[in-house]
Order: C-alpha cells, then sequence, then structure tokens
C-alpha cells in the first residue's frame, strides 16, 4: 500500500540528491503513468528525494488512488507531490533541485528557470523525450542545449529500445514480481478471483487483455473472436474502447464488472486498477493489445506476445514509429512470423482488416521472440539507470 502524508519531508542528507521532475498531462495516462514510475523508482531505488509536479492531479488519481486531487502538496512513498497549477506556477518553494527534469518538452516555468540559473552549483536539466525506436534517436540521446539567456544546459534525454539511447524503464523488482506470480497457482487463483470473480480460464482458453484507443479495427476482431475454434477470454479495463464491445454484445454499455459472452467469446470489464497493479494483468493473459508509452513498455517486460496500438498522431507521423519498433522486436523471427505480425499491427493501426487466424497461427514463435527481446532490451541499460548514471557524471 502507498504511505500518505501531507507533512513536508524531512530535509535531504547533505549527500542524497534531489529531482524535480515537472509533468504537464497532454491526454490519457501517459504522460503521467511514465513521470509517476520514474519518480518511484528513482525515489526507492536510488534514494533521490523527488519533487513531482504535475498539473492534473484527477487524472494522476486514477493511477494513484490514495492521491487527494484537492491538496497543493502531499506526500506518497517517500515522494513530494505538488499541484502544478498553472505554466507560470513554480512550485510551493522555490526550490531547485541537483537535478531537474521536464517531462516531454513541457515548459518551465520561467521564474524556476531563473533560480536554476542562480543557484551555486547548476543543476543538470534534462528533458526527457517521448519514446521512439527509430534510428536517429541514438544520435540525440544526450545532445545539449545551451540556453539563449542563462548560463544553463538542457540534456535531451531520449527512452529508446536500441543501443546508445535512453532504454526503458524497468524496476529491479520486476522479474521477480513476475516470476512469483507466474509460479505461483495461488496468487494467480487470487488473482483471477479477484478480477473476474470466478476461477483462471480452462487451460484451452486463449487469455487475451485489451488497452487501446478507440480502434474501427475491433469490430472485425471480435467477430473472428466469437467465431473462433478455441474459447477466448477477453479482459478488456474500462475505458476508450467500452463503447464498441457494448455494441457488440447489444448492451447499454459495458462498465467495469460486466461481463458478456457471444460464440467462443467471452468478455469482462475490469475496473481501472493502481499502476503497480496493471503488471498482473499483462501477466495472466496469453496476448495483451496495449498503447500509448508505458503500457508498451510494460508489455515487453511481461515477455507475453503483444499488439501495440501507437498513439495517433497527425498526417500518420506515427506509422514510421511503428515499424521502427516491429524492426527492432521482429528482426529475429521466421520470416511467415515477421509477416504476420507487421500485417496483424498495421491492421490494428488503421491499414486493413486484422486476421487473427493468420495472427495466432505463430503464437509459439512470438512467445519464444517476447522472452528473447526482453533480454535484448535489457542490455540497453534501464532508463532510471541511464538517467541517474548521466546526473552523476555531470554533478561530479
Ligand atoms: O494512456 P495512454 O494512451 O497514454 C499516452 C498519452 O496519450 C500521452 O499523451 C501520449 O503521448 C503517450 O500515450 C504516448 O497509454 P500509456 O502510455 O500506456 O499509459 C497508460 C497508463 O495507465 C500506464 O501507466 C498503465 C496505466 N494503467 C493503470 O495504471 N491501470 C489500468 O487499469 C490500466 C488499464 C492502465
Amino acid at each position: 500500500m502507498p504511505s500518505t502524508t501531507t507533512d513536508h519531508p524531512a530535509p535531504p542528507a547533505a549527500d542524497t540528491l534531489s529531482c524535480d521532475l515537472f509533468c504537464a498531462v497532454i491526454d490519457n495516462f501517459g504522460d503521467v503513468g511514465v513521470c509517476w514510475r520514474l519518480a518511484r523508482q528513482l525515489a526507492s531505488e536510488y534514494g533521490w528525494q523527488v519533487r513531482l509536479l504535475v498539473d492534473d492531479l484527477h487524472t494522476f488519481a486514477r493511477l494513484c488512488p490514495s492521491l487527494d486531487a484537492t491538496l497543493t502538496r502531499q506526500r506518497i512513498d517517500g515522494i513530494v507531490i505538488e499541484h502544478w497549477h498553472e505554466p507560470a506556477h513554480a512550485g510551493d518553494a522555490l526550490a531547485v533541485a541537483d537535478i531537474v527534469i521536464e517531462a516531454f518538452a513541457c515548459e518551465l516555468p520561467q521564474a524556476y528557470v531563473a533560480a536554476m540559473a542562480r543557484r551555486q552549483r547548476s543543476p543538470v536539466w534534462l528533458n526527457l523525450e517521448y519514446l521512439s525506436a527509430e534510428d536517429w534517436v541514438a544520435e540525440y540521446h544526450l545532445k545539449p542545449s545551451p540556453h539563449m539567456r542563462y548560463p544553463l544546459t538542457k540534456t535531451f534525454f531520449f527512452p529508446g529500445l536500441g543501443p546508445g539511447t535512453g532504454g526503458v524503464i524497468k524496476e529491479r523488482s520486476l522479474d521477480d514480481a513476475r516470476t512469483a506470480f507466474e509460479s505461483s497457482p495461488s496468487l494467480r487463483d487470487a488473482w483471477w478471483r479477484q478480477t473476474i470473480g470466478a476461477a483462471q480460464p480452462a487451460p484451452d482458453a486463449t487469455v487475451i487483455s485489451l488497452f487501446c484507443y478507440e480502434n474501427p479495427a475491433v469490430d472485425s476482431l471480435l467477430e473472428q473472436w466469437r467465431d473462433a475454434a478455441e474459447p477466448i477470454v477477453l479482459l478488456v479495463p474500462e475505458g476508450r474502447v467500452s463503447g464498441a464491445l457494448a455494441r457488440f454484445f447489444g448492451l447499454p454499455s459495458f462498465g467495469a464488472g460486466e461481463h458478456a459472452e457471444r460464440g467462443a467469446l467471452r468478455a469482462h470489464s475490469l475496473a481501472f486498477r493502481p499502476q503497480p497493479e496493471f503488471d498482473a494483468l499483462l501477466w495472466a493473459s496469453h496476448l495483451n493489445f496495449v498503447r500509448g508509452e508505458d503500457s508498451f513498455v510494460r508489455a515487453q517486460w511481461a515477455r507475453r506476445p503483444f499488439v501495440w496500438h501507437i498513439y495517433p498522431q497527425a498526417d500518420a507521423a506515427h506509422l514510421p514509429k511503428l515499424d521502427a519498433a516491429l524492426a527492432h522486436y521482429a528482426r529475429e523471427m521466421a520470416p511467415a512470423a515477421r509477416a504476420a505480425l507487421g500485417r496483424f499491427s498495421h491492421a490494428w493501426n488503421g491499414a486493413g482488416t486484422p486476421d487473427w487466424a493468420e495472427f495466432w497461427r505463430h503464437r509459439h514463435a512470438y512467445e519464444t521472440r517476447a522472452a528473447s527481446w526482453a533480454i535484448e532490451l535489457a542490455a540497453v541499460g534501464d532508463l532510471a539507470a541511464n538517467l541517474a548514471e548521466f546526473a552523476k557524471s555531470q554533478l561530479k
């Protein structure tokens, strides 16, 4: 359980590094999802004194239900959380940290930047960018950008899937937690009973989690699952795709706790869960449909086949990013499996109609690759470790 208090934290020990992380929520959950995950890891694994400034506490509270969205300042899991209530607001205490992270190019308040310039020792200033698997990322990772007015340098920190990038977030305890879940029938049984109110599905069922945006391809896929030869158990976190499921099942809505069945398909709508509980949904499933940035990364660490609904951008700018990720991920696969994954992923992202049978025929190839890919990705080093190492090298 997260620990919550509204008290101000004890002052950090002299050698403890402090970090201010600024997050503006653009939409959905990914912006604050990434920042909250990173904040917790920097605090728990590196001992940093982290202050997280977020402009939308209501969205944040969905991921972290112990958060009180009415407070300007509170402390959860050792992290000071402040409501960053307007672009010019620089935090309740205008103290500049050793390391300053602006997430996803959110603009820092002018007063804060001026205070950074006045600080005796210049802070390490990082712009944490969005994840992209494109090749140019390694070239731009850790490129400095001097400030026009002040003697300050901002460094671009690019998450990525390949060598030379900042990597992606992975907590030290993640693999152990996954292995514990996978190897404990009682943990899994408790999860299923708590999640759908019934025992784990029979072994012949294919369990699929579905976390995606509105998607025209979902109707065709639901029909194919209805007509599938094997039972399909679909776990759908309540959200943007719920309306499509309601329509398919002829229901007025498909809200958390509801179940519906047609043909081989049985679907369960799940309540949105606190972020630390999201991984178990991926571990309990044979195939995960994920989206955005953070759930996409978690699906890779889950070592299960997954299909990515990439965040759609104007002029289809997201499609090269999808292909760049597939180029990394599918590199080691046999040509037929690679081609099927490519076709299915394109169809899921707007180009064509998904063919479930053709895709899932390669299930074992995807399972093998999911495991070997997680090892390859881990070799890049995790984002927090790479960030902490860079910050320390700058503070020497
Ligand atoms: O929510 P997303 O689509 O987020 C984003 C934002 O749209 C952002 O602006 C965009 O730039 C970025 O995508 C690429 O998808 P994402 O990143 O997967 O974030 C979802 C978060 O929600 C993730 O941290 C997991 C969490 N989550 C829970 O905590 N509980 C749940 O029950 C579910 C389903 C998800």
